[in-house]
This record gives C-alpha cells, sequence and structure tokens, in this order.
C-alpha cells in the first residue's frame, strides 16, 4: 500500500470524501489521489517521493510556479510580524491601490476570503444597486458554492453529473435564469420576457468549469450590450481568468468592460484571497459606506495579502511575462491539436492562452451541452495514463489545464511525447 494510498484509507474516515473540494478526490478518474507533501516551480512531489509536472497549478493560482522565492520570502517576512489583526493594515491598502492599477475597470475592490464569497458578494451589490432580483447565469458555467448559482453548474458538480446540490432551497434559485453560453439570442428571450427584473449577468468571459470554453466573437460585446439596454449589469466572474490572461485579465485580453468583477486564485499567490470590485458607484453601496452588507474576519489577512501582492507585482512589473506564457500555450496546445486531428482521433482541443482542455469528444465544444458529448470514460483512462506517468492532470474532463511560467519547452516536449505514446502515434 502506498503512502498515498493508506492516507486516503484515514482521510475517508474524517474527511467527507477523503478530501476539502469534491473534485480532487479522483472519483471521475476512479483512481486514488496523490497526497501531495511539497511543490516547486512546476513540479509537485507526493508522499511517496513521486514527481509529477503539474498542470493544476492549484487550480489556478500558481501562475509564477511553486514556492516562487519573491512570494515565499514575503509572506515569511510578513509572518515575522504577525499572522491576523482583524484591523485595517497598509498591506490592503498596498493591495487594493494593486487591483486599480492593473485592471482599469476597477474603481474600488473589497478584499474576502474565495471565489465563491468574491461571487456571492458581487450579486448583493448588483442586487443592491438595481434593486432587481433576477441573475442570468450560463449554464456549464461554475461561480463557487454560492446557493442561487449551484445550478446546472460546471467543474465538480459537471462532473458529478448532477443538476445541482441538495439542501438549496428552491427559494434561493428562483431569480436564477439560465442561458446558454456564446448564445446571446437565449439571453435575449430572458431580457424580452422581464428586462424590470434582472439586475445582473454573470459570465465566465473564458468558460473554463466545462473545460475551456473560448467566447465566440461578438458573444460579450453582445451581452455588455444587452445590460446596457436593459439597465442591468455586467458581472465578470475572473477568479480563472484574472490576472492570468494578462495584467488585466479576460476583460483586458477581449476589451470588454465589465460592471463588476470577481476574483480568486492568482490574486492570493497561493492564500486564501478572493475578491469583488468595479464602478465606484456601485462599490459604494458596500457596508460600512453603503446599505449591502458584507464582512469577513480574515478579509484582509496580512499573510495572504503578502502573498498576493508579491505575486501581482511580478505580474505587473513583467508584462512580458503574459505574452510568454499565450505563446507557450498556443504552441503546446497547438500541438496537441495537430496529432490528435491528424491521427483522426475523436478528440478536440480548446485553448485560451495558458488555459486548455483536451476532450473526448469529435465535436466542436462550444457550450455545456456539446462539452457534455465527452467520452468521460475515455478521459479518465487518459488521466490515469499520465498521471501515472508523472504528468498531473486535473482528474476531471470538465477542468482546465493550467500552464506556468516555471513550465520548461523541455517539459513540455516530453508531454507531449507522453501524450503521444498514449495515443500510440
Ligand atoms: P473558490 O470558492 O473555490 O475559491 O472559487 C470558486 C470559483 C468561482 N468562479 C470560478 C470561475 C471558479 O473557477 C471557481 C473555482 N474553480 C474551481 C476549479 N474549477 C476550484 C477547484 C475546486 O472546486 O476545488
Amino acid at each position: 500500500m502506498t503512502k498515498s494510498e493508506r492516507l486516503f484509507q484515514e482521510a475517508v474516515q474524517v474527511i467527507p470524501g477523503g478530501v476539502n473540494s469534491p473534485v480532487r478526490a479522483f472519483g471521475s478518474i476512479d483512481s486514488t489521489p496523490r497526497f501531495i507533501k511539497s511543490a516547486e516551480g512546476a513540479c509537485l512531489y507526493d508522499e511517496d517521493g513521486n514527481c509529477y509536472i503539474d498542470f493544476i497549478g492549484s487550480w489556478g493560482p500558481m501562475i509564477l510556479g511553486h514556492s516562487h522565492k519573491a512570494v515565499v520570502e514575503r509572506v515569511t517576512q510578513a509572518c515575522q510580524q504577525g499572522l491576523s489583526f482583524g484591523a485595517a493594515t497598509a498591506a490592503e491598502v498596498e493591495m487594493a491601490k494593486l487591483v486599480c492599477s492593473m485592471v482599469p475597470s476597477i474603481e474600488m475592490v473589497r478584499m474576502v476570503n474565495s471565489g465563491t464569497e468574491a461571487v456571492m458578494s458581487a450579486i448583493r451589490v448588483a442586487r443592491g444597486f438595481t434593486r432587481r432580483e433576477k441573475i442570468i447565469k450560463f449554464t456549464g458555467c461554475y461561480h463557487g458554492h454560492f446557493d442561487a448559482l449551484l445550478v446546472q453548474a460546471g467543474s465538480g458538480v459537471m462532473t458529478a453529473g448532477v443538476p445541482g446540490s441538495l439542501g438549496v432551497p428552491a427559494g434561493c434559485t428562483k431569480d436564477t435564469l439560465l442561458a446558454e453560453y456564446n448564445d446571446l439570442e437565449s439571453v435575449q428571450r430572458h431580457f424580452a420576457r422581464c428586462a424590470e427584473e434582472i439586475a445582473a449577468v454573470i459570465v465566465e468571459p473564458v468558460a473554463a468549469n466545462m473545460g475551456v470554453v473560448p467566447p465566440a466573437s461578438g458573444f460579450l460585446e453582445g451581452l455588455r450590450q444587452l445590460c446596457d439596454n436593459n439597465g442591468a449589469l455586467l458581472i465578470f466572474d475572473e477568479v480563472i481568468t484574472g490576472f492570468r490572461l494578462g495584467p488585466a485579465g479576460a476583460q483586458g485580453y477581449y476589451d470588454i468592460v465589465p460592471d463588476l468583477t470577481t476574483f480568486g486564485k492568482i490574486i492570493g499567490g497561493g492564500m486564501p484571497v478572493g475578491a469583488y470590485g468595479g464602478r465606484r458607484d456601485i462599490m459604494e453601496l458596500v457596508a460600512p459606506l453603503g446599505g449591502v452588507y458584507q464582512a469577513g474576519t480574515l478579509s484582509g489577512n496580512p499573510i495572504a495579502m503578502a502573498a498576493g501582492i508579491a505575486q501581482l507585482t511580478i505580474l505587473k512589473e513583467h508584462p512580458e511575462y503574459y505574452q510568454q506564457l499565450n505563446e507557450r500555450g498556443d504552441w503546446f496546445y497547438g500541438q496537441i491539436e495537430q496529432f490528435v486531428k491528424a491521427a483522426g482521433l475523436s478528440c478536440t482541443v480548446n485553448h485560451v492562452g495558458s488555459l486548455g482542455c483536451l476532450y473526448f469528444t469529435d465535436q466542436e465544444v462550444v457550450d455545456y451541452e456539446s462539452a457534455k458529448t465527452s467520452d468521460t470514460k475515455a478521459f479518465a483512462d487518459y488521466c490515469n495514463y499520465m498521471i501515472e506517468h508523472g504528468i498531473y492532470l486535473a482528474p476531471a474532463q470538465f477542468e482546465a489545464m493550467f500552464l506556468s511560467l516555471a513550465h520548461t519547452d523541455e517539459m513540455l516536449e516530453n508531454v507531449l511525447k507522453c501524450i503521444k505514446q498514449y495515443f500510440n502515434l
């Protein structure tokens, strides 16, 4: 029995499913989760001493690679000053100014502790600002485990193949309207029926929780127009794309200005940080300034701020890193697409910059329905092979691969070789 197997046996006795987040359980690939002991650069090391090239990067945060020297140093220094004060600190001002300087649509920002909390809060502010209650979300998009949006969600909900979740009262989702990603008509129909009740449209500007689905040309622009025409707010959930596709995330990459944006992952440099922000006239509604209440004991925690500030500062000072990362993604995912197509395999590759996904379907994947045509058993077989060969992929078809600045060309060449071996190419 491996240490991971033993640890998993112990874990399932005291933690639901043995994990603190469902997708980590390796359930959809019918395997045992590897218990990770340490990480450095692009590599993970498990409790049994196995080394993996990591394509999860903690589900996005580790864009610079694991244990980046400058991030660890800043966190270590912060720890010497104390772990948490529950009081205003200079680091929070530095972080807020940094976010506002990198993302032009952000005039004010509030720190929270997760992407879910950021989304919950942004939805509440949008409802408070518009005095409307309905929210439009897209099937296959995942916005955290916030009751109102756990409807036809992506990520672990999609992997589990469940429509939503037990324990979510009908009252929590009665104001949630579903539309289809890349289908403006499906959004327009909701506005035609009840425009005056719709507070906001929330969207992942690149859908990265049903694999990776880029926005079709004109889709994001169309959402912006529909929201403007109907007095609704446009919320970009950039928990994954924020600070990944560029310093201004997907909104900079696609040149669309949302009214509110949610962040997570990269903003925390590996520590638990979420944030929401946007137009000043909207954010001034947030307590204690305005009437929308939102609070958090550890929001803006000094250690988390240290990690986030260190990571964002490096990204801000090195805009060339984004060009490097996005070009490497174009090459890497382009190579995979080239050889799976040349071999006539029933596979499709989608990618945007450093985010990518290999689907086991011959259909073009443009939304939730087409993503669901993937053969998840074929994916599981491929994923297990890759993990057994030291390549750590998300153990679920409907997740993204994340490249980091620590992935070398040599590593990626080796990964391409391994994928070809798997397909006997
Ligand atoms: P968290 O509450 O997990 O920090 O963020 C929720 C969230 C919100 N919005 C988007 C677009 C997200 O992708 C997420 C979380 N992403 C998943 C990965 N698909 C987190 C991994 C997990 O659930 O363990």
